[in-house]
Protein backbone atom coordinates (compact mmCIF):
# COMPACT_ATOMS: atom_id res chain seq x y z
CA UNK A 1 0.00 0.00 0.00
CA UNK A 2 0.99 3.70 -0.12
CA UNK A 3 2.13 3.55 3.55
CA UNK A 4 5.21 1.47 2.39
CA UNK A 5 6.67 4.17 -0.30
CA UNK A 6 9.26 5.62 0.32
CA UNK A 7 10.54 9.15 -0.17
CA UNK A 8 13.08 9.83 -3.24
CA UNK A 9 14.55 12.59 -1.16
CA UNK A 10 15.58 10.16 1.43
CA UNK A 11 16.87 7.42 -0.68
CA UNK A 12 19.31 9.80 -2.77
CA UNK A 13 20.20 11.78 0.33
CA UNK A 14 23.43 10.61 0.29
CA UNK A 15 24.44 11.39 -3.26
CA UNK A 16 27.40 13.56 -3.97
CA UNK A 17 27.98 15.69 -7.64
CA UNK A 18 25.63 14.71 -10.29
CA UNK A 19 27.21 14.29 -13.81
CA UNK A 20 26.86 18.49 -16.25
CA UNK A 21 24.53 16.46 -18.41
CA UNK A 22 21.46 15.50 -15.60
CA UNK A 23 18.51 17.87 -14.73
CA UNK A 24 19.08 20.79 -12.16
CA UNK A 25 17.42 19.21 -9.23
CA UNK A 26 13.85 20.43 -8.74
CA UNK A 27 12.48 19.48 -5.40
CA UNK A 28 8.66 19.43 -6.72
CA UNK A 29 9.43 16.68 -8.59
CA UNK A 30 11.48 14.12 -6.21
CA UNK A 31 8.07 14.96 -3.89
CA UNK A 32 6.32 12.96 -6.43
CA UNK A 33 8.64 9.82 -7.16
CA UNK A 34 8.66 6.76 -5.32
CA UNK A 35 10.82 3.39 -6.08
CA UNK A 36 9.48 0.28 -4.22
CA UNK A 37 9.58 -3.91 -4.41
CA UNK A 38 6.33 -5.25 -4.76
CA UNK A 39 4.09 -6.92 -6.43
CA UNK A 40 1.82 -4.50 -8.78
CA UNK A 41 -1.52 -6.36 -8.00
CA UNK A 42 -1.30 -4.86 -3.97
CA UNK A 43 -1.26 -1.47 -5.10
CA UNK A 44 -3.91 1.39 -4.35
CA UNK A 45 -3.09 3.86 -7.24
CA UNK A 46 -5.18 5.14 -9.56
CA UNK A 47 -3.99 3.36 -12.45
CA UNK A 48 -1.17 0.24 -12.55
CA UNK A 49 1.06 0.12 -15.70
CA UNK A 50 1.03 -3.74 -17.30
CA UNK A 51 3.70 -5.18 -19.01
CA UNK A 52 1.37 -6.44 -21.93
CA UNK A 53 1.73 -7.65 -25.50
CA UNK A 54 0.14 -6.63 -28.92
CA UNK A 55 -3.21 -8.94 -28.41
CA UNK A 56 -3.67 -7.31 -25.19
CA UNK A 57 -5.30 -10.56 -24.30
CA UNK A 58 -3.19 -11.55 -21.31
CA UNK A 59 0.13 -13.37 -20.77
CA UNK A 60 2.52 -14.23 -18.67
CA UNK A 61 4.73 -12.32 -15.92
CA UNK A 62 3.28 -9.23 -14.41
CA UNK A 63 0.68 -10.09 -17.38
CA UNK A 64 -0.58 -13.01 -15.61
CA UNK A 65 -0.95 -11.87 -12.35
CA UNK A 66 -2.63 -8.19 -13.22
CA UNK A 67 -5.04 -10.35 -14.89
CA UNK A 68 -5.44 -13.17 -12.43
CA UNK A 69 -6.37 -10.55 -9.50
CA UNK A 70 -8.48 -8.07 -11.91
CA UNK A 71 -10.86 -11.16 -13.06
CA UNK A 72 -12.43 -11.64 -15.84
CA UNK A 73 -14.15 -8.48 -16.63
CA UNK A 74 -10.44 -7.49 -17.33
CA UNK A 75 -10.24 -9.66 -20.60
CA UNK A 76 -13.26 -9.22 -21.62
CA UNK A 77 -12.87 -5.08 -21.81
CA UNK A 78 -9.30 -5.84 -23.72
CA UNK A 79 -11.09 -7.67 -25.99
CA UNK A 80 -13.20 -4.52 -27.36
CA UNK A 81 -9.92 -2.87 -27.79
CA UNK A 82 -7.92 -4.31 -30.93
CA UNK A 83 -4.67 -4.58 -29.59
CA UNK A 84 -1.90 -1.98 -29.23
CA UNK A 85 1.28 -1.33 -31.43
CA UNK A 86 4.65 -1.48 -29.50
CA UNK A 87 5.79 1.46 -27.92
CA UNK A 88 1.87 2.30 -27.26
CA UNK A 89 -0.65 1.73 -24.37
CA UNK A 90 -4.19 1.73 -23.72
CA UNK A 91 -6.40 2.02 -20.53
CA UNK A 92 -9.09 0.23 -18.59
CA UNK A 93 -10.58 -0.35 -15.59
CA UNK A 94 -8.86 -2.12 -12.85
CA UNK A 95 -12.37 -4.27 -11.91
CA UNK A 96 -10.88 -6.75 -8.70
CA UNK A 97 -8.07 -4.87 -8.36
CA UNK A 98 -7.32 -1.82 -5.67
CA UNK A 99 -6.11 0.18 -8.55
CA UNK A 100 -8.80 1.79 -10.72
CA UNK A 101 -7.69 1.44 -13.87
CA UNK A 102 -4.79 -0.69 -15.37
CA UNK A 103 -3.01 1.25 -18.08
CA UNK A 104 -1.43 -1.97 -20.74
CA UNK A 105 1.51 -0.61 -22.36
CA UNK A 106 3.48 -2.94 -24.60
CA UNK A 107 7.10 -2.51 -24.51
CA UNK A 108 9.79 -3.96 -27.22
CA UNK A 109 11.39 -7.14 -27.41
CA UNK A 110 15.47 -6.04 -26.46
CA UNK A 111 16.73 -8.67 -28.89
CA UNK A 112 14.89 -7.90 -32.10
CA UNK A 113 14.27 -4.30 -31.91
CA UNK A 114 17.64 -3.08 -30.51
CA UNK A 115 18.80 -4.76 -33.96
CA UNK A 116 16.76 -1.97 -35.86
CA UNK A 117 17.69 0.79 -33.04
CA UNK A 118 14.21 1.20 -31.92
CA UNK A 119 14.50 -0.66 -28.63
CA UNK A 120 14.83 2.98 -26.47
CA UNK A 121 12.36 5.30 -28.91
CA UNK A 122 9.74 2.28 -28.21
CA UNK A 123 10.49 2.04 -24.29
CA UNK A 124 9.84 5.40 -23.95
CA UNK A 125 7.23 5.70 -25.71
CA UNK A 126 5.32 3.10 -23.33
CA UNK A 127 6.05 5.63 -20.41
CA UNK A 128 5.32 8.62 -22.14
CA UNK A 129 1.70 7.45 -23.22
CA UNK A 130 0.54 5.69 -20.20
CA UNK A 131 1.61 9.20 -18.52
CA UNK A 132 -0.56 10.82 -21.31
CA UNK A 133 -2.99 8.42 -20.91
CA UNK A 134 -3.36 9.16 -17.03
CA UNK A 135 -3.27 12.54 -17.82
CA UNK A 136 -6.20 12.55 -20.21
CA UNK A 137 -8.46 10.11 -17.67
CA UNK A 138 -7.43 13.13 -15.16
CA UNK A 139 -5.61 9.93 -12.52
CA UNK A 140 -2.96 11.69 -9.98
CA UNK A 141 -1.30 8.41 -9.26
CA UNK A 142 0.51 6.40 -11.35
CA UNK A 143 2.63 2.76 -10.95
CA UNK A 144 5.02 1.50 -13.45
CA UNK A 145 5.56 -2.24 -13.78
CA UNK A 146 9.76 -2.41 -14.93
CA UNK A 147 8.38 -3.21 -18.44
CA UNK A 148 10.29 -5.07 -21.11
CA UNK A 149 12.94 -6.60 -18.51
CA UNK A 150 11.32 -9.83 -17.64
CA UNK A 151 10.81 -12.25 -20.49
CA UNK A 152 11.11 -9.87 -23.14
CA UNK A 153 14.80 -8.96 -21.85
CA UNK A 154 15.67 -5.79 -21.63
CA UNK A 155 18.33 -5.33 -19.45
CA UNK A 156 17.62 -3.24 -16.09
CA UNK A 157 19.89 -0.85 -16.09
CA UNK A 158 19.19 0.26 -19.82
CA UNK A 159 15.23 0.25 -19.04
CA UNK A 160 15.78 2.19 -15.76
CA UNK A 161 17.53 5.01 -17.37
CA UNK A 162 15.25 5.17 -19.96
CA UNK A 163 12.10 5.07 -18.01
CA UNK A 164 13.61 8.15 -15.66
CA UNK A 165 14.75 10.44 -18.59
CA UNK A 166 10.52 9.93 -20.43
CA UNK A 167 9.32 10.62 -16.65
CA UNK A 168 11.68 13.70 -16.46
CA UNK A 169 10.83 14.85 -19.71
CA UNK A 170 7.19 14.87 -19.21
CA UNK A 171 7.57 16.50 -15.60
CA UNK A 172 9.57 18.96 -17.59
CA UNK A 173 7.23 19.26 -20.19
CA UNK A 174 4.26 20.96 -17.93
CA UNK A 175 2.46 18.13 -18.94
CA UNK A 176 2.36 16.34 -15.53
CA UNK A 177 1.62 18.92 -13.26
CA UNK A 178 -1.80 16.89 -11.90
CA UNK A 179 0.03 13.87 -11.37
CA UNK A 180 1.32 13.85 -7.90
CA UNK A 181 2.56 10.25 -7.22
CA UNK A 182 4.92 8.34 -10.08
CA UNK A 183 5.97 5.22 -8.49
CA UNK A 184 8.46 2.74 -10.16
CA UNK A 185 7.05 -0.58 -8.63
CA UNK A 186 9.77 -3.01 -9.07
CA UNK A 187 9.54 -6.90 -8.27
CA UNK A 188 13.22 -8.29 -8.91
CA UNK A 189 16.13 -6.90 -6.91
CA UNK A 190 18.15 -6.22 -9.58
CA UNK A 191 15.33 -4.08 -11.18
CA UNK A 192 15.42 -2.07 -8.00
CA UNK A 193 18.54 -1.84 -7.75
CA UNK A 194 19.25 -0.28 -11.13
CA UNK A 195 16.89 2.66 -10.11
CA UNK A 196 18.36 3.18 -6.96
CA UNK A 197 21.98 3.77 -9.12
CA UNK A 198 20.50 5.40 -11.55
CA UNK A 199 17.78 8.15 -9.71
CA UNK A 200 19.71 10.82 -8.68
CA UNK A 201 21.13 11.51 -12.69
CA UNK A 202 17.35 12.32 -13.55
CA UNK A 203 16.34 13.30 -10.00
CA UNK A 204 18.94 14.76 -8.37
CA UNK A 205 18.88 15.32 -4.98
CA UNK A 206 17.92 19.18 -3.73
N1 LIG B 1 4.34 -7.05 -9.73
C1 LIG B 1 5.28 -6.21 -10.24
N2 LIG B 1 6.19 -6.58 -11.15
C2 LIG B 1 6.17 -7.86 -11.57
C3 LIG B 1 5.22 -8.81 -11.11
C4 LIG B 1 4.27 -8.34 -10.14
N3 LIG B 1 3.32 -9.15 -9.64
N4 LIG B 1 5.47 -9.99 -11.71
C5 LIG B 1 6.54 -9.81 -12.52
N5 LIG B 1 6.96 -8.53 -12.44
P1 LIG B 1 7.35 -9.49 -17.71
P2 LIG B 1 7.91 -8.13 -20.26
C6 LIG B 1 8.07 -7.85 -13.15
O1 LIG B 1 8.04 -10.72 -18.15
O2 LIG B 1 9.36 -8.41 -20.11
C7 LIG B 1 3.94 -11.41 -20.69
O3 LIG B 1 3.68 -12.74 -21.00
C8 LIG B 1 9.18 -8.69 -13.66
O4 LIG B 1 10.10 -9.04 -12.64
O5 LIG B 1 6.08 -9.61 -16.97
O6 LIG B 1 7.49 -6.74 -20.64
C9 LIG B 1 3.19 -10.44 -21.58
O7 LIG B 1 1.92 -10.92 -21.96
C10 LIG B 1 9.81 -7.76 -14.69
O8 LIG B 1 10.70 -6.85 -14.05
O9 LIG B 1 7.03 -8.51 -18.97
C11 LIG B 1 4.10 -10.31 -22.75
O10 LIG B 1 3.92 -11.35 -23.68
C12 LIG B 1 8.61 -6.94 -15.19
O11 LIG B 1 7.55 -7.24 -14.30
C13 LIG B 1 5.47 -10.38 -22.13
O12 LIG B 1 5.31 -11.13 -20.93
C14 LIG B 1 8.22 -7.26 -16.60
O13 LIG B 1 8.39 -8.64 -16.85
C15 LIG B 1 6.02 -9.02 -21.77
O14 LIG B 1 7.35 -9.14 -21.34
Amino acid sequence: TLSLLYKLNRITSSTTSAPESVPAPNSSYNDKISVIRQDITTLVVDAIVNAANNSLLGGGGVDGAIHRAAGPSLVEECETLDGCATGDAKITQGYELPAQHVIHAVGPIYWQTKREGKHTQLLSGCYRRSLELAVENGLKSIAFAALSTGVYGYPSGEASKTALATVREFLDSGKGEQLDRIIFCNFMQKDEDAYFENIPNFFPPV
